[in-house]
């Protein structure tokens, strides 16, 4: 039993204390190591030696000497440089303290020119001396660097200087490629060679003048969620979907479109911007080692183009890496058959094996917005290549479409004909599915030539006007301006949120000098776009809204058919976000943004990787997931996310690039 007494009293310890004095210990033979005893036994042994002996151990102590100095000095540079790294590898993200930055941003923290930089040549898309698979990169993107040094900007703020040869025959014969903080390729002077010996020169586009030396701005807490929420969704594609077209995040599996990787070269380019440099990588090899476009299967046409063309062509300007090119030529070339149509109007499926192309089973129509959203992509991989034949073809369908009948002052219908190439289904007009994309490439057509074409200009112009007098209304209560739809005469109050690359486009015609106007009604328009997520229950946008024209008690100016209250993780809103920020500064286009950012996380996450759609964005406690994430939520919603949380406005710069409908950017061309 357990008593008080015995629980205070301590338990009792036999021991026995034994103690010999040292004398003792060595009188018996025992071990003695005392310093004294030591240093006297040495003096005698050493006494006891021959003075040849004497001499022969000094001198090779001597000689010992001098091989210690020696060697030290050599090791002592790797030595540093390792420690560097290590501190390196330690460093935490600028403005967050204690977050461990696992992968930073597109250029690695600074070293000596000549140290270690092939110790990790996998993960390093800048690698000294220049790798067997980048080339060099395109025009627009080489800057002439200074001459004794080239000063090497990160975006954390740090630089660095990278030492150059000091012979003077030796700088202008060594090929150097580094490539700078936002993966623009720094070469000496090399604009008169082609990026590739089978490829022409390309025209310079305007950025070449502009030397970019301003110091970068460091990533904030914002744009790393959205790497983060980037990461999450790359888990989930990599766990079950590696190499296929789309994740299917609650199943653990993915489904095939074009069975041609799609998430992955949709990926691409955010990862580059992202700083993403081990995904980056990894799925560079998977396009060097495992996209084939040589297979017997139908691609859609426009959706190829927008999303593979237009990633390698954009992933090639920013990596400088030719592998890209030459890819985005297999693909342009194996795409060339849809436009043997006998009115050049070009169909939309290809067999991209067989090098045959046909329109849907049930008409010999294709879609107006398909068919002039492929023209940005084409164009450059003529100006790449130097081969005519792309741009060609494109610049023929705007020609035509140009002067074509049908249009409602400006505004297009939705079909044409493959074979006559008139409109069809005339009288319908919308800014959304089916004809929006060709009002935001007849702008980005003409800022990518330079703003030369006037047709273009003339029929964007026009469109607008259009817009103005017959599609924009404002809604009750809020008196929100919207931009519906006209069906033969009938205004409907619906508009899709595909609409809503609207205002972005219309503040980038502003941004390049059209009327302060549209900047005006891109104001407007961006504000109805947000209240599409504000005044939804998860504050997620549904894929088509009606707005109320008439005020009625207890109603939102936001109706929602049951039909269309899923979202597909779509890009326009935040894509506009993006812009209006850009020409702005207005704080709140971010903080709308971050609000989605969040929404998303909340409703849309899937736990073990991934994102996907929702069947009902009324339903906070079951948005009813679809089990789907689409490729443009890497290609085009984070990657806005991430560009409109910045305060870079080099981060991509829109005086230098023009984002293709799917987010690639390309460059803009300079005059001639
Ligand atoms: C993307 O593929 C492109 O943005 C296209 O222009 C419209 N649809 C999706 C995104 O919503």
């Amino acid at each position: 039993m357990y008593s008080a007494a015995a629980a205070a009293s301590p338990p009792r310890r036999d021991f026995i204390s034994v103690t010999l004095s040292p004398e003792e210990a060595v009188g018996a033979g025992g071990y003695n190591n005392s310093k004294a005893w030591r240093r006297r036994s040495c003096w005698r042994k050493w006494k006891q030696l021959s003075r040849l002996q004497r001499s022969v151990i000094l001198f090779l102590f001597a000689f010992l000497a001098v091989c210690g100095v020696i060697s030290y000095t050599s090791m002592g540079e790797p030595w540093k440089s390792l420690t560097n790294k290590s501190l390196d590898d330690q460093r935490t993200e600028p403005g967050i303290p204690g977050l461990k930055l696992a992968n930073p941003a597109v250029l690695p923290a600074p070293q000596k020119a000549d140290a270690n930089l092939g110790d990790y040549p996998e993960l390093s898309p800048q690698k000294l001396p220049k790798p067997p698979h980048v080339r060099r990169g395109p025009s627009n993107l080489q800057i002439k660097p200074p001459r004794r040094d080239v000063r090497l900007k990160t975006r954390h703020g740090t630089s660095r200087v990278v030492e150059e040869p000091v012979q003077a025959d030796k700088e202008e014969k060594t090929e150097k490629s580094v490539i700078s903080w936002r993966g623009a390729v720094i070469e000496p002077d090399q604009s008169t060679e082609p990026p590739s010996s089978k490829i022409k020169e390309p025209e310079k586009p305007s950025s070449v003048e502009d030397v970019d030396q301003k110091e970068p701005v460091p990533i904030n807490e914002r744009q790393m969620a959205v790497i983060e929420a980037f990461r999450h969704a790359w888990k989930g594609y990599k766990d079950f979907a590696w190499g296929h077209d789309e994740l299917k995040p609650l199943s653990k599996s993915y489904s095939e479109w074009f069975g041609l990787g799609l998430t992955l070269i949709d990926a691409l380019d955010t990862m580059w911007i992202l700083g993403l440099k081990e995904e980056f990588e990894e799925a560079r090899k998977w396009v060097a080692n495992d996209l084939v476009f040589d297979k017997n299967v139908d691609v859609n046409l426009f959706e190829s183009t927008i999303r593979i063309l237009g990633g390698l062509l954009s992933t090639y300007h920013l990596s400088g890496d030719s592998l890209f090119l030459e890819k985005a030529k297999e693909i342009g070339n194996r795409l060339m058959p849809a436009f043997k149509t006998p009115s050049k109007i070009p169909y939309s499926d290809v067999n991209i094996g067989r090098g045959t192309a046909h329109p849907p089973r049930w008409t010999s129509d294709s879609t107006v917005a398909e068919v002039t959203s492929i023209q940005l992509e084409f164009r450059e991989l003529s100006r790449l290549t130097g081969d005519e034949k792309f741009q060609k073809a494109v610049d023929e369908v705007m020609k035509h479409v140009h002067t074509l009948s049908g249009k409602n002052d400006g505004l297009v219908p939705m079909f044409i004909n493959t074979n006559s190439g008139q409109f069809t289904h005339l009288g319908v007009y919308t800014l959304g599915a089916r004809a929006d994309s060709y009002y935001e490439y007849l702008l980005k057509q003409w800022i990518q030539g330079g703003k030369k074409e006037n047709e273009l200009l003339e029929d964007y112009m026009r469109a607008i006007e259009g817009v103005k007098k017959h599609l924009l209304k404002r809604s009750q209560p809020k008196k929100l301006t919207f931009v519906g739809e006209l069906a033969h005469g009938h205004f409907s109050a619906k508009m899709d949120h595909l609409v809503c690359f609207l205002p972005g486009t219309l503040a980038l015609g502003a941004h390049n000098g059209l009327t302060a106007d549209h900047m005006k009604l891109a104001e407007a328009l961006i504000e109805t776009c947000y209240q599409m997520y504000a005044q939804v229950e998860t504050g997620l946008s549904p894929e088509i809204v009606h707005f109320n024209l008439h005020a009625q008690k207890g109603h939102k100016d936001v109706e929602i058919k049951p039909a269309d209250r899923h979202n597909l993780l779509r890009p326009e809103t935040v894509e506009s976000l993006f812009y209006m920020y850009r020409f702005t500064g207005d704080k709140k286009y971010q903080d709308w943004g971050w609000e989605i950012l969040q929404n998303f996380n909340k409703y849309t996450r899937v736990p073990t990787g991934g994102y996907t759609s929702i069947n009902n964005v009324q339903n906070p406690s079951n948005p009813e997931p679809r089990d789907k994430m689409e490729s443009f939520f890497l290609g085009e919603t984070l990657k806005y996310m991430f560009l409109l949380f910045s305060d870079d406005i080099d981060l991509i710069n829109l005086d230098k690039y023009v984002f293709n409908t799917e987010a690639h950017p390309l460059p803009i061309w300079a005059p001639a």
